[in-house]
């Protein structure tokens, strides 16, 4: 257990991304600034299943530079990556023969996008994670949703009559989200799609559960099984509480108090300004100042800092996040043990 720890305790500094179809709207639904960030548009603007789906035609990322990517990331310091391979939006960002939802087979770009990631880490030396949100699906049938109420994603003369749907429907606000149980889910994509992952790309060096919505523990222990696939992988606590606590704690937006550390290791995530997918208009970008002195003080009480980026649609990371790894890595390139 602690051998296959060891990279990862030491690595203190990953890069977390989160890109996918929400990338299209960008935070904005109809003309509509949707509230919050920007993966979950279609969640908090309570966007209809075939509109959603509708913005993968727009998804070609043709200036996608996986190489560059790796590049900004490990001349920032960082140690690993772990991308969205799937979020609550439910989309593939790799060829899945499980749902047609994805990447390779619903966009005009047509191809695996993780790939070439994985490629791409293994020639500069960088560890590759997924992130996989094995509970929350909004498009694949059957997925788990969390209840929202449609107020809070913008003043939608529509509320009343959504909120009253989706209380009625387990959180659901589109019919073609319910016409399989969650079981049916589990097994149709889920449950192969992990499989896919951890059999498709190499080395995987993380699986990042997220949101474990309405999981039981018969759920869980069917993924955890997977995980056999890849026997030095590390997860985190987020597949399904408190049965399965993975190897690490994952405060989110935060960094821990040091009377809160109890011993376990711990990740703290982060965006570096208001989103973790990306928003067009979210410009309130933290400092290089302030997140080179939360990396100090994560190292300093024994976590790992893992920092979002949110590239946009066509396969470019916003401008500001590029200044921002670079900045850091300066720093490091002086400081750090890089
Ligand atoms: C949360 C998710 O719901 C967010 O969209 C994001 O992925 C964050 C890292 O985890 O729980």
């Amino acid at each position: 257990r602690d051998a296959r720890m060891e990279w990862w305790r030491d690595a203190r500094f990953g890069m977390f991304i989160h890109w996918g179809v929400y990338s299209v709207p960008a935070g904005t639904y109809n003309g509509h600034q949707v509230n919050r960030i920007g993966e979950w548009i279609m969640n908090r603007g309570k966007i209809p299943v075939a509109e959603y789906q509708a913005y993968a035609k727009k998804f070609n990322p043709v200036l996608y530079n996986p190489d560059e990517w790796v590049r900004m990331a490990k001349d920032a310091g960082m140690k690993y990556i772990v991308i969205t391979a799937k979020h609550h939006d439910g989309f593939a960002m790799f060829k899945s023969n499980a749902s047609k939802w994805n990447i390779a087979d619903a966009t005009p770009y047509g191809k695996d996008v993780l790939k070439p990631l994985a490629a791409a880490c293994k020639k500069y030396g960088i560890k590759l994670g997924f992130y996989y949100s094995q509970a929350q699906d909004w498009n694949n049938p059957g997925g788990a949703v969390a209840r929202k109420p449609a107020t809070e994603g913008w003043a939608n003369p529509d509320s009343a009559k959504i909120d009253a749907y989706t209380a009625a429907h387990n959180g659901h606000w589109d019919p073609a989200q319910e016409t399989k149980t969650m079981s049916q889910y589990m097994d149709d994509v889920a449950v192969p799609q992990v499989k896919e992952l951890l059999t498709n790309y190499g080395d995987v060096a993380v699986l990042w559960w997220d949101t474990p919505t309405n999981m039981t523990d018969e759920y869980a222990a069917k993924l955890d099984a997977l995980l056999k696939l890849q026997p030095n992988i590390i997860t985190n606590d987020r597949l399904k509480r408190p049965n399965y606590p993975g190897d690490y704690k994952t405060p989110e937006q935060r960094i821990p108090n040091l009377s809160e550390l109890d011993g376990k290791d711990w990740e703290t995530c982060m965006t570096m300004n208001e989103t973790w997918g990306y928003k067009s208009y979210a410009h309130n970008w933290k400092s290089t100042e302030t997140l080179v002195r939360n990396l100090i003080d994560i190292a300093s009480k024994g976590g790992n800092y893992l920092l979002n980026v949110g590239p946009k649609a066509d396969g470019m990371f916003p401008q500001e996040s590029i200044d921002i790894l670079k900045g850091m890595g300066e720093w490091m390139k002086v400081n750090g043990e890089a």
